[in-house]
């Protein structure tokens, strides 16, 4: 299978990590959106978060609890974003899900 996302896991693809355990790796988005803006995601393979089983619900949970952590770690201590963009109407732009964490600016709303 030929998913960028997995190659980082695998250490293929370098990627600045932030965090890594038995379930998932956190590292530095590529192109930040904020000063702030790091990913987490599975080491498992999920295309979408239209994907996901009953099977991931702990895993959901593990990837936004992290998400958290790593925000408090990062300083965003004024409060932070947290995105899943699901498939093409979200905006996913890489077939392996991701939750992006943002902070460290005032972010505004609705998204674009
Ligand atoms: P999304 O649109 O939700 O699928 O966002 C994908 C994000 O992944 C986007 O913010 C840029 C980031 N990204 C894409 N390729 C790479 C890469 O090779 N390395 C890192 N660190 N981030 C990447």
């Amino acid at each position: 299978m030929d998913c960028l996302f997995c190659k980082i896991v695998e250490g293929k693809i370098p990627a600045k990590k932030l965090y890594e355990d038995e379930q998932v790796v956190a590292f530095h988005d590529i192109n930040p959106q904020a000063p702030v803006h790091f990913l987490v995601i599975p080491k498992k393979h999920i295309a979408t978060l239209q994907d996901v089983t009953e099977a991931d619900r702990a895993l959901l949970g593990h990837m936004l609890f992290i998400g958290q952590q790593l925000a408090v770690e990062q300083g965003c201590n004024q409060g932070f974003r947290t995105v899943f963009n699901c498939n093409e109407h979200g905006g996913q732009t890489v077939y392996h899900i991701h939750l992006h964490v943002l902070g460290k600016r005032q972010l505004s709303w609705p998204p674009g």
